[in-house]
């Protein structure tokens, strides 16, 4: 039986609030507020209202605790060693399409480390979740990694840069590397979810470049505790690039030799 915090009880009490609000929004995507915030790039009336009711939830429980949020940025709070990471709609692109797959993300870190995160699918009703040091669950069952370590039989994913995004030539050198190499490769459109389909072995493995700390603060805690391994393309920090592979350990050096470095 998983055993959850206080924090993790906050923090999902706060994603399952913001969720029923999405739920309502989602049935009715075309009606939604939409103002352009880039090429291809949507911000929904629906991520503003999810988030508003995080930071609601989050700052009353934590009253002291930063900010790291993907609509409103940051905002400083008194207490400087802790600081939530919070993405309201991770896979917003699908959301305003109205494709059934993104999530609610949000991470905690604490004194400069990831220490509990969870991600929450409103419409699977799937709250993957993990704290540091007391491994990952989805609802209440255990999460492990995928065993497997031969590459060709693994399933990996990434995604996909599009206009206005940079990255082309590094992704296309990317799948050049390791299409023939792998069983197939996926692009579902949400990062936070696809870090925590790797923590329960769905995916052996993911990668992706130019994220935003939101998109994987909270799936980099899933995966760790899970039993796989996350690094960056480059030396840099991965929250401060954005360029991930998670893995399931097994594969992560073969899969990180056939990525050009960044
Ligand atoms: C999305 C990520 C996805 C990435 C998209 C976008 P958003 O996050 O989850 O993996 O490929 O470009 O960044 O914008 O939906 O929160």
């Amino acid at each position: 039986m998983a055993i959850m915090s206080p924090v993790m009880t906050v923090m999902q009490k706060a994603a399952r609030k913001a969720a029923r609000a999405l739920a309502r929004d989602f049935g009715e995507v075309e009606q939604l507020q939409v103002s352009m915030k880039g090429p291809a790039d949507f911000v929904t009336a629906a991520d503003k209202k999810a988030e508003q009711i995080i930071f609601g939830e989050l700052s009353h429980a934590r009253p002291g605790y930063g900010f790291l949020m993907e609509e409103s940025g940051a905002v400083d709070g008194p207490d400087k060693s802790h600081r939530w990471i919070i993405d309201p709609i991770d896979g917003t692109t699908n959301f305003v399409h109205g494709i059934a797959h993104y999530s609610i993300s949000i991470g905690l870190e604490r004194e400069g480390q990831l220490a509990a995160g969870i991600v929450y699918n409103p419409l699977t009703d799937e709250m993957f979740w993990a704290e540091k040091g007391q491994g990952a669950f989805l609802n209440n069952r255990r999460l492990r990694v995928s065993a497997r370590k031969n590459l060709n039989e693994c399933l990996l994913a990434t995604g996909i840069p599009f206009h206005g995004r940079k990255g082309q030539k590094e992704l296309i050198a990317d799948l050049n590397g390791i299409m023939d190499n792998v069983a197939g490769i996926r692009r579902f459109g949400s990062a936070a979810l696809d870090l925590a389909y790797v923590a329960a072995g769905r995916f052996d493995g993911y990668w992706e470049r130019g994220l935003s700390p939101w998109d994987i603060a909270a799936g980099i805690v899933l995966v760790r505790e899970a039993g796989g391994l996350v690094s960056g393309l480059t030396k840099d920090p991965v929250l401060e690039t954005g360029d991930i592979l998670a893995t399931n350990a097994e594969i992560h050096n073969a899969v990180a030799a056939l990525l050009p470095k960044a």
